[in-house]
Protein backbone atom coordinates (compact mmCIF):
# COMPACT_ATOMS: atom_id res chain seq x y z
CA UNK A 1 0.00 0.00 0.00
CA UNK A 2 1.56 3.25 -1.04
CA UNK A 3 1.58 6.18 1.41
CA UNK A 4 0.19 8.56 0.11
CA UNK A 5 -2.87 6.46 -0.18
CA UNK A 6 -5.31 6.60 3.40
CA UNK A 7 -6.77 3.47 4.45
CA UNK A 8 -10.66 2.59 4.83
CA UNK A 9 -10.48 0.60 7.95
CA UNK A 10 -13.94 -0.07 9.25
CA UNK A 11 -14.40 -2.25 13.18
CA UNK A 12 -17.18 -3.97 13.30
CA UNK A 13 -19.01 -6.16 16.05
CA UNK A 14 -22.03 -7.16 18.22
CA UNK A 15 -23.05 -6.34 21.48
CA UNK A 16 -20.23 -6.22 24.05
CA UNK A 17 -17.54 -6.96 21.43
CA UNK A 18 -15.37 -4.45 22.82
CA UNK A 19 -15.57 -1.70 19.95
CA UNK A 20 -14.81 1.26 21.66
CA UNK A 21 -12.17 -0.36 23.99
CA UNK A 22 -10.50 -1.32 20.89
CA UNK A 23 -10.68 1.75 18.40
CA UNK A 24 -8.95 3.64 21.00
CA UNK A 25 -6.37 0.84 20.78
CA UNK A 26 -6.70 1.31 16.73
CA UNK A 27 -5.72 4.70 17.23
CA UNK A 28 -2.91 4.48 19.51
CA UNK A 29 -0.87 1.83 17.16
CA UNK A 30 -1.57 4.71 14.29
CA UNK A 31 -0.33 7.50 16.24
CA UNK A 32 2.61 5.46 17.56
CA UNK A 33 3.75 4.85 13.95
CA UNK A 34 3.04 8.37 13.08
CA UNK A 35 -0.03 7.62 10.77
CA UNK A 36 -2.42 10.38 10.27
CA UNK A 37 -6.30 9.47 10.77
CA UNK A 38 -9.38 10.44 11.90
CA UNK A 39 -11.67 7.85 13.62
CA UNK A 40 -15.47 8.19 13.18
CA UNK A 41 -18.69 6.11 13.53
CA UNK A 42 -22.04 5.05 12.06
CA UNK A 43 -24.29 6.20 11.94
CA UNK A 44 -22.95 9.51 12.60
CA UNK A 45 -19.67 11.02 11.63
CA UNK A 46 -21.34 14.17 10.67
CA UNK A 47 -23.48 17.26 12.64
CA UNK A 48 -26.54 15.86 10.43
CA UNK A 49 -25.98 12.02 10.32
CA UNK A 50 -25.25 12.22 14.09
CA UNK A 51 -28.51 14.51 14.57
CA UNK A 52 -29.93 10.77 12.22
CA UNK A 53 -28.47 8.27 14.71
CA UNK A 54 -30.05 10.11 17.62
CA UNK A 55 -33.67 9.94 15.82
CA UNK A 56 -32.62 5.95 14.88
CA UNK A 57 -30.99 5.02 18.72
CA UNK A 58 -34.33 7.27 21.02
CA UNK A 59 -36.19 4.61 22.38
CA UNK A 60 -39.82 5.00 21.31
CA UNK A 61 -43.26 3.94 21.56
CA UNK A 62 -43.95 4.08 18.02
CA UNK A 63 -42.74 0.92 15.82
CA UNK A 64 -39.98 1.77 13.36
CA UNK A 65 -40.65 0.70 9.57
CA UNK A 66 -37.51 -1.39 8.52
CA UNK A 67 -37.40 0.14 5.47
CA UNK A 68 -37.63 3.87 7.38
CA UNK A 69 -34.54 2.29 9.44
CA UNK A 70 -32.59 0.97 6.29
CA UNK A 71 -33.34 4.39 4.86
CA UNK A 72 -31.90 6.28 7.46
CA UNK A 73 -29.11 4.19 8.17
CA UNK A 74 -28.14 4.97 4.35
CA UNK A 75 -29.13 8.73 4.39
CA UNK A 76 -26.65 9.10 7.30
CA UNK A 77 -24.14 7.07 5.32
CA UNK A 78 -24.37 9.31 2.23
CA UNK A 79 -23.53 12.74 4.27
CA UNK A 80 -20.73 11.02 5.68
CA UNK A 81 -19.14 9.51 2.74
CA UNK A 82 -19.13 13.06 1.13
CA UNK A 83 -18.33 14.92 4.07
CA UNK A 84 -16.18 13.06 6.07
CA UNK A 85 -14.57 9.90 4.74
CA UNK A 86 -14.20 10.73 1.04
CA UNK A 87 -12.52 13.86 1.65
CA UNK A 88 -10.38 12.37 4.20
CA UNK A 89 -8.65 9.17 1.98
CA UNK A 90 -8.25 11.78 -0.65
CA UNK A 91 -5.87 14.02 1.89
CA UNK A 92 -3.99 10.52 2.24
CA UNK A 93 -5.48 10.38 5.94
CA UNK A 94 -6.72 6.87 6.98
CA UNK A 95 -10.24 6.79 8.09
CA UNK A 96 -11.09 4.57 11.41
CA UNK A 97 -14.49 4.07 11.06
CA UNK A 98 -16.62 2.55 14.23
CA UNK A 99 -19.38 0.46 11.86
CA UNK A 100 -20.34 0.70 8.06
CA UNK A 101 -22.48 -1.07 5.70
CA UNK A 102 -21.84 -4.84 6.85
CA UNK A 103 -23.86 -3.37 10.20
CA UNK A 104 -26.44 -2.90 7.91
CA UNK A 105 -26.05 -6.37 6.54
CA UNK A 106 -25.99 -7.57 10.00
CA UNK A 107 -28.68 -5.84 11.50
CA UNK A 108 -30.81 -4.77 9.42
CA UNK A 109 -30.52 -7.51 6.98
CA UNK A 110 -29.90 -10.18 9.55
CA UNK A 111 -31.79 -8.47 12.77
CA UNK A 112 -34.67 -6.95 11.33
CA UNK A 113 -35.18 -9.73 8.23
CA UNK A 114 -34.44 -7.10 5.36
CA UNK A 115 -33.89 -8.99 2.33
CA UNK A 116 -30.32 -8.54 1.62
CA UNK A 117 -30.95 -7.76 -2.41
CA UNK A 118 -32.91 -4.48 -0.73
CA UNK A 119 -29.26 -3.68 1.22
CA UNK A 120 -26.89 -4.31 -1.89
CA UNK A 121 -29.23 -2.07 -3.91
CA UNK A 122 -29.08 0.59 -1.20
CA UNK A 123 -25.12 0.03 -1.02
CA UNK A 124 -24.63 0.05 -4.69
CA UNK A 125 -26.83 3.50 -5.01
CA UNK A 126 -24.74 5.08 -2.15
CA UNK A 127 -21.18 3.64 -2.54
CA UNK A 128 -21.23 3.12 -5.97
CA UNK A 129 -17.92 0.57 -5.67
CA UNK A 130 -16.34 2.40 -3.03
CA UNK A 131 -16.06 -0.71 0.02
CA UNK A 132 -13.51 -0.58 2.99
CA UNK A 133 -10.03 -1.66 2.53
CA UNK A 134 -10.08 -3.68 5.53
CA UNK A 135 -12.87 -4.76 7.98
CA UNK A 136 -12.05 -5.94 11.65
CA UNK A 137 -14.96 -8.29 13.06
CA UNK A 138 -14.72 -8.42 16.92
CA UNK A 139 -17.09 -11.65 17.61
CA UNK A 140 -17.63 -12.76 20.59
CA UNK A 141 -20.88 -15.57 21.64
CA UNK A 142 -24.05 -13.88 21.80
CA UNK A 143 -24.33 -14.52 25.43
CA UNK A 144 -20.97 -13.34 26.93
CA UNK A 145 -21.09 -10.01 24.72
CA UNK A 146 -24.70 -9.46 26.57
CA UNK A 147 -23.34 -10.07 29.56
CA UNK A 148 -20.71 -7.42 28.98
CA UNK A 149 -22.75 -5.07 27.65
CA UNK A 150 -25.37 -5.28 30.67
CA UNK A 151 -23.32 -3.80 33.32
CA UNK A 152 -23.88 -0.45 30.43
CA UNK A 153 -26.68 1.99 31.29
CA UNK A 154 -29.68 3.09 30.03
CA UNK A 155 -29.87 0.90 26.90
CA UNK A 156 -31.05 2.06 23.28
CA UNK A 157 -33.64 1.29 20.74
CA UNK A 158 -30.79 -1.49 19.25
CA UNK A 159 -29.87 -2.43 22.97
CA UNK A 160 -32.98 -3.64 23.68
CA UNK A 161 -33.75 -6.56 21.58
CA UNK A 162 -33.86 -10.13 22.43
CA UNK A 163 -30.78 -12.76 22.49
CA UNK A 164 -32.16 -14.26 18.96
CA UNK A 165 -32.05 -11.05 16.84
CA UNK A 166 -28.16 -10.63 18.13
CA UNK A 167 -27.65 -14.84 16.70
CA UNK A 168 -28.87 -13.71 13.82
CA UNK A 169 -26.61 -10.66 13.68
CA UNK A 170 -23.23 -12.86 14.82
CA UNK A 171 -24.70 -15.12 12.06
CA UNK A 172 -24.43 -12.49 9.01
CA UNK A 173 -21.29 -11.03 10.14
CA UNK A 174 -19.81 -14.67 10.01
CA UNK A 175 -21.09 -15.53 6.90
CA UNK A 176 -19.42 -11.97 5.23
CA UNK A 177 -16.25 -12.71 6.75
CA UNK A 178 -15.91 -16.23 5.35
CA UNK A 179 -17.34 -14.95 1.53
CA UNK A 180 -15.00 -11.82 2.02
CA UNK A 181 -11.67 -13.04 3.41
CA UNK A 182 -9.69 -10.24 1.77
CA UNK A 183 -11.40 -7.65 3.08
CA UNK A 184 -12.21 -8.80 6.59
CA UNK A 185 -10.27 -10.03 9.61
CA UNK A 186 -12.07 -11.62 12.44
CA UNK A 187 -10.30 -11.47 15.79
CA UNK A 188 -12.02 -13.68 18.63
CA UNK A 189 -13.37 -10.94 21.27
CA UNK A 190 -13.96 -13.38 23.97
CA UNK A 191 -10.36 -13.87 24.77
CA UNK A 192 -8.49 -11.35 27.56
CA UNK A 193 -8.71 -8.12 26.60
CA UNK A 194 -4.40 -8.38 26.01
CA UNK A 195 -5.03 -11.22 23.73
CA UNK A 196 -7.45 -9.47 21.32
CA UNK A 197 -5.24 -6.68 21.24
CA UNK A 198 -2.15 -8.31 20.29
CA UNK A 199 -4.17 -9.95 17.46
CA UNK A 200 -5.65 -6.94 16.46
CA UNK A 201 -1.86 -5.90 16.22
CA UNK A 202 -1.07 -8.99 13.79
CA UNK A 203 -3.74 -7.42 11.51
CA UNK A 204 -3.06 -3.86 11.88
CA UNK A 205 1.31 -4.72 10.66
CA UNK A 206 -0.24 -7.28 8.49
CA UNK A 207 -2.32 -4.22 6.52
CA UNK A 208 -0.29 -0.85 7.46
CA UNK A 209 3.37 -2.65 7.34
CA UNK A 210 4.12 -0.69 4.63
CA UNK A 211 2.07 2.84 5.65
CA UNK A 212 5.02 3.40 8.10
N1 LIG B 1 -26.55 -0.04 13.55
C1 LIG B 1 -27.41 -0.65 12.65
O1 LIG B 1 -28.40 -1.25 13.06
N2 LIG B 1 -27.14 -0.57 11.32
C2 LIG B 1 -26.09 0.09 10.82
O2 LIG B 1 -25.90 0.16 9.60
C3 LIG B 1 -25.18 0.72 11.75
C4 LIG B 1 -25.45 0.63 13.11
C5 LIG B 1 -23.99 1.46 11.24
C6 LIG B 1 -25.28 1.79 17.63
O3 LIG B 1 -23.99 1.36 17.30
C7 LIG B 1 -26.29 0.86 17.02
O4 LIG B 1 -26.45 1.11 15.62
C8 LIG B 1 -25.85 -0.57 17.11
C9 LIG B 1 -26.14 -1.18 15.75
C10 LIG B 1 -26.85 -0.10 14.99
N3 LIG B 1 -26.61 -1.19 18.12
N4 LIG B 1 -26.34 -2.11 18.85
N5 LIG B 1 -26.27 -2.91 19.64
P1 LIG B 1 -22.74 1.57 18.27
O5 LIG B 1 -21.61 0.93 17.56
O6 LIG B 1 -22.62 3.00 18.58
O7 LIG B 1 -23.14 0.83 19.62
P2 LIG B 1 -22.59 -0.44 20.34
O8 LIG B 1 -22.78 -1.68 19.56
O9 LIG B 1 -23.26 -0.43 21.68
O10 LIG B 1 -21.00 -0.24 20.42
P3 LIG B 1 -19.99 0.09 21.61
O11 LIG B 1 -20.47 1.24 22.43
O12 LIG B 1 -18.65 0.23 21.00
O13 LIG B 1 -20.04 -1.18 22.51
P4 LIG B 1 -19.13 -2.43 22.67
O14 LIG B 1 -18.74 -3.10 21.44
O15 LIG B 1 -19.91 -3.28 23.61
O16 LIG B 1 -17.76 -1.91 23.27
P5 LIG B 1 -17.22 -1.50 24.69
O17 LIG B 1 -18.14 -0.47 25.34
O18 LIG B 1 -15.82 -1.19 24.48
O19 LIG B 1 -17.26 -2.87 25.56
C11 LIG B 1 -18.37 -3.27 26.32
C12 LIG B 1 -17.91 -3.70 27.73
O20 LIG B 1 -17.09 -4.87 27.62
C13 LIG B 1 -17.05 -2.66 28.45
O21 LIG B 1 -17.37 -2.69 29.82
C14 LIG B 1 -15.62 -3.17 28.24
O22 LIG B 1 -14.75 -2.78 29.28
C15 LIG B 1 -15.83 -4.68 28.25
N6 LIG B 1 -14.84 -5.40 27.44
C16 LIG B 1 -14.37 -5.06 26.22
N7 LIG B 1 -13.48 -5.99 25.78
C17 LIG B 1 -13.40 -6.93 26.77
C18 LIG B 1 -12.66 -8.15 26.91
N8 LIG B 1 -11.83 -8.61 25.95
N9 LIG B 1 -12.84 -8.87 28.02
C19 LIG B 1 -13.70 -8.45 28.99
N10 LIG B 1 -14.42 -7.30 28.94
C20 LIG B 1 -14.28 -6.55 27.82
Amino acid sequence: MSASKGLFITLEGGEGAGKSTNMAFIQQYFTERGLSWVATREPGGTPLAEEIRAVLLQPRDETVASDAELLLMFAARAQHIEGVIKPAIAKGTSVLCDRFTDATYAYQGGGRGVSMQRIQALEEFVLGAFRPDLTIYLDVPTEVGMARASARGELDRFEREQGEFFERVRAVYLARAQAQPTRYRVVDASQALEDVQRDLAAVLDQFCGDLA
